[in-house]
């Protein structure tokens, strides 16, 4: 098959790639306020102070981690990862990192948004595995995507993790699948957090794709999720494509899950930058629609990947504060992008917040939506005809999505 073909593009099967709706509202399903987390809540004697909700993004290198402390006390880590497969440098700047602030080593939740070695770390070596089985965190529940049932490249890491959370080990993690929705995750009463989309967002398909000749990344079936609280709305997708893109030497190929997702995550004041400002994220319809404030870059000096790339740079800048835990390529032109070291989010309100001391107010912007197709004007070809939507960025992949 030729790449011609997979990157048929035309408005016609556009619509046609459009996945339905699912209901997203945050905070919808949550547990009864003041239920009790399942990592029993509030540890005490760290730095995060009762009232405040904080957002910690650490300054981990490349190895992605982000710790989310609510007001009432309640935690959660989104990944937790490493720079080499058998490192412990990132478990052993998140772990310290996190006992710190919540002064234990206790977390109510960890969130794997997907299975590469920067988000999760090498089962039996670093990662989330050394956090638990080396540092003496207790979890009290791990959601995480559902890697047996949809599976692209695979690679060592997905397969560790697969094994891994098949064995008996693993049931210090309390794993369990993620849903779309916000039924899994209590953090206490003001907070509402909601998984968004997950494995493919309904654009690739439930199945095994990895003996094809070039099946889709990993990072196409990261979790995006949603926390709000008060008008602050954060939007993190671990490493969400937002291009289509097939190898030209096969092995890999990328989606455009972004442009999908986008209508199910409307306005958004503070946005965790996907795949460490690759190119291949954050596209100029996912930007356009969410309207970010602030963006936040995790990301890693020496990285060897582009990271941040120069475009995805410039696309944030144009609209958004930018901070970044790492400078990451030297030759990118960070403008003016603040390499902060740890970035860290914080507010009692949820309508004044800080980062790293610099204020901002959140807000609820008045958005146009005229024909009602879920994408704002400044995101929407055609804003009076709900049939026209954001054309897949870099087309629609005949071999894996439903193009017709
Ligand atoms: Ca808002
Ligand atoms: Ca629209």
């Amino acid at each position: 098959m030729t790449r011609m073909r997979l990157l048929l593009v035309g408005s016609s099967l556009l619509a046609s790639c459009m996945p339905a709706l699912p209901d997203v509202s945050p905070g919808g399903g949550q547990a009864a306020p003041g239920a009790e987390a399942p990592g029993g809540g509030v540890c005490g004697g760290g730095s995060w102070q009762p009232g405040w909700l904080e957002i910690h993004h650490i300054d981990a290198g490349q190895a992605t981690s982000t710790l989310v402390v609510s007001p009432a006390g309640r935690s959660l880590l989104v990944d937790a990862g490493e720079t080499t497969w058998d490192g412990t440098e990132g478990a052993e700047t998140i772990g310290p990192y996190v006992r710190a602030v919540l002064g234990c080593a206790r977390l109510d939740y960890v969130l794997a948004t997907h299975f590469h070695l920067d988000h999760v770390g090498f089962p039996g070596y670093g990662g989330l595995w050394h956090l638990v089985e080396r540092q003496g965190f207790a979890i009290g529940l791990l959601l995480h995507r559902d890697l047996f049932r949809y599976v692209g490249v695979g690679g060592a890491t997905l397969a560790a993790w697969q094994a891994y959370l098949q064995s008996d080990a693993s049931h210090v993690l309390h794993p369990q699948v993620a849903v779309v929705g916000g039924s899994q995750v209590d953090l206490g009463p003001g907070v509402a957090f909601a998984i968004v989309a997950l494995d493919g967002a309904g654009v690739l398909p439930a199945a095994d794709l990895s003996n094809s000749p070039a099946p889709p990344d990993e990072n196409d079936y990261s979790i995006a999720a949603l926390l709000r609280m008060g008008r602050l709305d954060y939007f993190m997708a671990g490493d969400l494509s937002g291009e289509t893109l097939i190898s030209e030497q096969g092995g890999y190929s990328y989606h455009d899950i972004e442009t999908r997702v986008a209508p199910w995550v409307k306005d958004v004041d503070v946005y965790r930058v996907s795949h460490h400002g690759s190119s291949h994220a954050s596209n100029p319809t996912l930007l356009a629609q969410l309207g970010p404030r602030v963006a936040i870059l995790q990301v890693g000096d020496g990285n060897g990947n582009g990271h941040p790339a120069q475009s995805t740079v410039d696309r944030l800048l144009a609209r958004s504060a930018l901070y970044l835990t790492d400078h990451g390529e030297a030759t990118t032109d960070l403008g003016a992008g603040r390499v902060a070291g740890h970035v860290v989010l914080r507010t009692a309100t949820g309508v004044d917040y800080t980062v790293n001391g610099d204020p901002f107010a959140a807000s609820d912007p008045v958005r146009v939506d005229g024909d009602g197709d879920g994408y704002f004007k400044e995101a929407d070809p055609d804003d009076c005809a709900a049939g026209v939507v954001p054309a897949p960025n870099g087309g629609c992949d005949l071999d894996y999505e439903a193009c017709r």
